[in-house]
Order: structure tokens, then C-alpha cells, then sequence
């Protein structure tokens, strides 16, 4: 252990003093095991469970609140939150048809809720009877059903798992003093049992990880006071133990303020990426790979009364804001208790591929902007030896300009029509392309900047 920290602080010194930047090894392993992740930019988060039976309604009580959240803000006792397992039969769950919507959407890969905080396992698991195929109708495994058909489809399968459990009788849910409905009441570890859980999380983890070979371990929940610094460490080594090469999320620690690392000395622990959720950071994360995690509407888990849906053209701008400050985009579904994507979704998500399809090349793979200061009328995306300009609002006067960015542009062309050459003139202070009348795409027009390498 000693060695491996002189040498890291040894590269440290080097990196500070100017010395040819030398990864260490853990960094070159991380970046081998990045590299389809930052290629990827995109991908879908899916919460589904049981909560998705009730949808957001208990006893005539609904909530603004996410409706994963439902067991907690409509104070459900566990028995009476078991009575939805029965309940639960998703008949109309076709693996192929919500790969075939997510591959169209232009997602490179999945991420889907094993076990949320309700502690409804959503595979087969061998140490609890609380899921699928034990507690409910329906009986199969329907982890296996997906995990192989994003497989076959050549999308990335990932598992999100919550560290809170409010089912497992290690916890419970404490009200003191609050109203039933109050939020986000604090879950406690009864005296003694934490050892208990974390044995039986491993034993889960494990099984996620030989059964179906995740390629990320989305970890969640990491915020109850019962759990530390420490608590992250030993779990990060426990999962990386059982694939060398899987990536973690920064929530298996305490590292979630802003994308922070679990620890600042041990950045070997910190996590693989950050996840700022519902946001995207003004100025991206410099240094860090990261990735903002979203909802369509306003909830995860599904709830039948909301109808807040952002518009196809503000998810679109998302996802290429995101990309232009260096992230990943992780946009949710919240799939209904028959196991259907929600038809609002399915639209968004058809509206989105079909930009990428087209203009796919300004995204996956890219880099953030080259420019000091965000474009006024859009957004940049680079690659070597190009310049990706998305142009939101077309402009009136026939031309668009960038700052000069250090290189010289040698061509160019709408990303759509390639063999459109723009013309352009360039000096010391930038670059201006004269650009057709019309906007070619509604939303976002992409041309190309190709530059001497
Ligand atoms: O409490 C969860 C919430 O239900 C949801 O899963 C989000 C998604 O990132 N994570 C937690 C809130 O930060």
C-alpha cells in the first residue's frame, strides 16, 4: 500500500511540475475501462418496481413527491407494501421492444433498478424471497430477459442497487416527530445489525455482478448516517474484486456534493464518474467524467397523474448541453406496472433518435467545447481535427461567429449535407461562416469546423 502511494504521489510532484503528464496505473485502468462510457454520451435510466403498481396514489393520498418514494411519503407500513407484490404482473414486459426504444433513441446503454430503496429485488435473487419471481405472479426472471437482449441489440447493461433498504429488517423508517407524510424521514440501522446488511448487500451484489456481468454499478442511497466513508471504501473494493473492469458511480461513498470525490487522498475510491442529478452543472466538471441524471417528467418511478413533460426539443438541447460541457446524459423511463413504457416517453425518445441519426457524429465520442465562453445562439463539441457548432437559434444575418480557438479552420459544412461547403472567413479574433437563410434542422443545426490538426 505504501508503494502504491509513493508512486502516486510521485506522478503527482511530476504532473506539478510541469513533467510529461504519466497516469498512474490506476488512472490508465481507468481510462481503459471508460473509454466505451465516454464514447457513449448517452443512455437510459429505468425505474421500475413495485411502487409502479400504486403510481403514485395510497389511500387516496397523492404527492408532488417521486413516486419511487411512495412507501416513505405515504407512510406504508412494510406489510401493507408487500400487498402490492401480488399485485405486480407484468405481462406486457417485452425485452426486445424497450431495447429496439432505447437503441432508436440513439442510447448506448441501460441502467435499470435492481433493488430501489422499497427493497423489492427486480431479479431473481437467491438470499431474499421479496422478489420477482418468489413474491409475485409473474414469476420470471425478467433481469435475465433483459440483460440478454441489450446484449444481442449492442447496448451496455448496467444495474442501479440502493444501499438504503427500507424492507430488510436491519432498518426502519424514522417518523419521530414528524407527520406520516412529512419527506425524506431519515431511515435508521437498528443497534447491531448493520454487519447483518452488509453481508446480505454483498451477497446480492455478487449475484448481480456473476449473474448478468453489469458493465456499471449505479450505487444509490449512500446518504443515511449509518453508512461511511469507510463503509464506501470496503464495498467499492468488495465490487471491483468481483470484475476488475466494472465502473462505479461516485455514490458508493459519501463523494456526492457536486461530484466530489469519496476522498480527496484516496481518489482510487472516489468513483469512475459523477452524477449531478436533475441539473447540469454551468460549467461542467473539468477533470472529472460525470453524468446528469434526469427525469422526462417529474418523477422516476411512475405515477399515472404526472403529465409535466418536457417538450423532444428541450430534451435534445439537454443532451447536446451536457455533451458540450464533457458529460454523459442519463435520461429516465418510468415503465407502468404491465410493464410498458408510458407512450409520452416513447415519442421523445423516437424524436431524439431521429436528430441522431443524423447529426450522432456531434455527440458520441466528443469533447467539450474548445470555446472559453458558451456560444450565444448554441453549443460546441469537438473531436481532433474538428469543431462541432449546434446552432439552437438560427441566425437572421446570414452568418454565425466563434471565438479563435488556437487553430485554423480549413473547411466548412453543414453536418447534415456534407458536401456543403460554407463559406468562411477567419483572423485573430475568430471565425465567421456565412450560413443559408433557412435553418436545416428546427432544433439544432450542426455544422462542421474541420481545423489542422
Ligand atoms: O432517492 C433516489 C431517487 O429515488 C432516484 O433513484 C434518484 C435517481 O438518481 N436517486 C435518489 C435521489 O438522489
Amino acid at each position: 500500500m505504501k508503494t502504491k502511494k509513493f508512486i502516486n504521489t510521485f506522478l503527482f510532484v511530476c504532473a506539478l511540475n510541469g513533467v510529461v503528464a504519466v497516469h498512474s496505473p490506476a488512472q490508465s485502468e481507468r481510462d481503459s475501462r471508460m473509454e466505451w462510457w465516454r464514447e457513449a454520451r448517452f443512455g437510459m435510466f429505468i425505474h421500475w418496481g413495485l411502487y409502479a403498481v400504486p403510481a403514485g396514489e395510497y389511500n387516496g393520498i397523492r404527492s408532488h413527491r417521486i413516486g419511487e418514494w411512495i412507501m416513505e411519503w405515504a407512510n406504508i407500513p412494510r406489510a401493507e407494501y408487500e400487498k402490492f407484490a401480488p399485485q405486480f404482473n407484468p405481462v406486457k414486459f417485452d425485452a426486445k421492444e424497450w431495447v429496439r426504444i432505447a437503441k432508436d433513441a440513439g442510447m448506448k446503454y441501460i441502467v435499470i433498478t435492481s433493488k430501489h430503496h422499497d427493497g423489492f429485488s427486480l431479479y431473481d435473487s437467491k438470499v431474499s424471497e421479496y422478489d420477482i419471481v418468489d413474491a409475485t405472479p409473474y414469476k420470471k426472471d425478467l433481469m435475465r430477459a433483459l440483460a440478454d437482449e441489450a446484449k444481442r441489440q449492442g447496448l451496455k447493461f448496467c444495474f442501479y442497487y440502493s444501499i438504503v433498504d427500507w424492507h430488510h429488517p436491519s432498518q426502519y423508517v424514522d417518523s419521530a416527530g414528524k407527520h406520516p407524510t412529512a419527506g425524506n424521514r431519515t431511515t435508521k440501522m437498528y443497534p447491531g445489525k448493520k454487519e447483518e446488511y452488509v453481508a446480505y448487500m454483498k451477497a446480492q451484489l455478487r449475484e448481480l455482478i456473476t449473474g448478468y456481468d453489469p458493465e456499471v454499478l449505479w450505487f444509490d442511497g449512500e446518504w443515511q448516517e449509518w453508512w461511511t466513508e469507510p463503509d464506501g471504501k470496503d464495498m467499492y473494493r468488495y465490487v471491483r474484486s468481483l470484475k476488475p473492469n466494472i465502473i462505479i458511480n461516485n455514490r458508493v461513498g459519501k463523494g456526492r456534493k457536486g461530484m466530489q470525490g469519496m476522498n480527496k487522498d484516496d481518489q482510487e475510491y472516489a468513483g469512475d464518474f459523477g452524477t449531478p442529478e436533475q441539473q447540469i452543472p454551468p460549467m461542467g466538471i473539468p477533470g472529472v467524467d460525470w453524468e446528469s441524471c434526469m427525469t422526462m417528467n417529474k418523477t422516476w418511478g411512475y405515477k399515472f397523474y404526472d403529465n409535466q413533460w418536457k417538450p423532444a426539443d428541450s430534451l435534445i438541447y439537454n443532451l447536446i448541453d451536457i455533451a458540450s460541457k464533457g458529460g454523459n446524459y442519463l435520461l429516465n423511463v418510468g415503465p407502468m406496472a404491465d410493464g410498458v413504457i408510458p407512450q409520452e416517453s416513447v415519442e421523445r425518445l423516437a424524436v431524439m433518435g431521429a436528430w441522431l441519426r443524423v447529426n450522432g457524429d456531434a455527440v458520441y465520442g466528443t469533447t467539450a467545447s474548445p470555446f472559453a465562453q458558451q456560444l450565444p445562439y448554441g453549443r460546441a463539441t469537438s473531436k481532433p481535427g474538428k469543431v462541432f457548432l449546434h446552432v439552437f437559434e438560427w441566425p437572421g444575418n446570414g452568418f454565425v461567429q466563434t471565438p479563435a480557438f488556437g487553430k485554423t479552420v480549413t473547411r466548412a459544412y453543414l453536418l447534415a449535407q456534407p458536401g456543403s461547403g460554407l463559406e468562411l472567413d477567419q483572423d485573430s479574433d475568430g471565425v465567421t461562416v456565412y450560413v443559408p437563410r433557412e435553418a436545416p434542422d428546427k432544433v439544432a443545426t450542426v455544422i462542421v469546423l474541420e481545423t489542422e490538426n
